[in-house]
């Protein structure tokens, strides 16, 4: 009996060293990234914005296109892309969403104002991604603001050549804006000269509709006194849009109208 007994507690042993063997040594070796900035839920400014990811037991090497060796590779950066994670085949996404380096940085150059997904992944040398695969992603909204568009402009105007550009005037004083009512041509890129004469932050935000609901631009929140330049495109569609101070936005609204 008392043999029984110890064969049991012999095996009880084993197993439990062989689970632990199993369940600890590879959680130790896992490979991970992590993006670190921007933070996920963040705002910053548009233009360039640098990502910045943290590699833990993965061994970083250029050797793109040479066979696979385990827990080596690089990484793969993706700017506002699905991120492939099926084994065997190739990460990459489409030209000028993603990047392929050994670096724990890659800086996207002229990120224009609005949501954007940067994500970032391990892959093998023949940019296949790992067995699970390791990936993070930090979804960052990307403000406008008036001294970095110039980017952004020049993409814009290739897009819509026909577009006409208008430069319009908005100022706040005793919380409050001089206009409540501002006319734009539909789809025209808009240049607003926004002068705060007060030190009290307020900010031009353009919204569909009176629930400002659906924001179209958001302009940078200045303390004044001080000018801001804004730049941003009208709605295409003509017709009578909304806008505020997100800091006062019962005293300061109007209509913005395109036509
Ligand atoms: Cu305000």
């Amino acid at each position: 009996m008392e043999k029984l007994n110890s064969k049991r507690v012999c095996i009880a042993i084993l197993l439990l060293i062989s689970t632990l063997a199993i369940s600890v040594l590879p959680a130790c070796a896992a490979p991970a990234i992590k993006v670190l900035e921007p933070e996920d839920g963040s705002e910053v400014a548009e233009g360039d914005i640098t990502v910045e990811v943290e590699v833990s037991d993965f061994e970083l090497v250029d050797e793109v296109g040479q066979t696979n060796t385990e827990n080596e590779g690089h990484i793969l950066y993706y700017m506002d892309a699905a991120v492939p994670t099926a084994p065997g085949k190739p990460a990459t996404t489409a030209p000028g969403t993603f990047a392929s380096t050994i670096n724990t940085s890659y800086t996207w150059e002229n990120v224009s104002a609005g949501t954007h997904n940067f994500s970032a992944q391990l892959v093998n040398n023949d940019q296949t991604p790992l067995e699970p695969a390791i990936l993070s992603q930090n979804r960052v909204e990307v403000t406008g603001s008036g001294s970095s568009l110039t980017g952004s402009r020049a993409e814009n105007a290739t897009e819509n050549l026909t577009a006409e550009n208008v430069t319009v005037g908005l100022a706040a004083r005793n919380i409050r804006f001089n206009t409540s009512t501002i006319t734009v041509p539909a789809g025209a890129h808009v240049t607003m000269n926004f002068d705060n004469q007060e030190s009290v932050p307020h900010n031009f935000a353009l919204y569909e509709n009176s629930q400002a609901q659906n924001a179209i631009f958001k302009g940078e929140v200045i303390t004044g006194p001080r000018i801001i330049v804004y730049t941003f495109d009208a709605p295409e569609e003509p017709g009578t849009y909304f806008f505020r101070c997100d800091i006062h936005p019962r005293g300061m609204t109007g209509q913005f109208v395109t036509e």
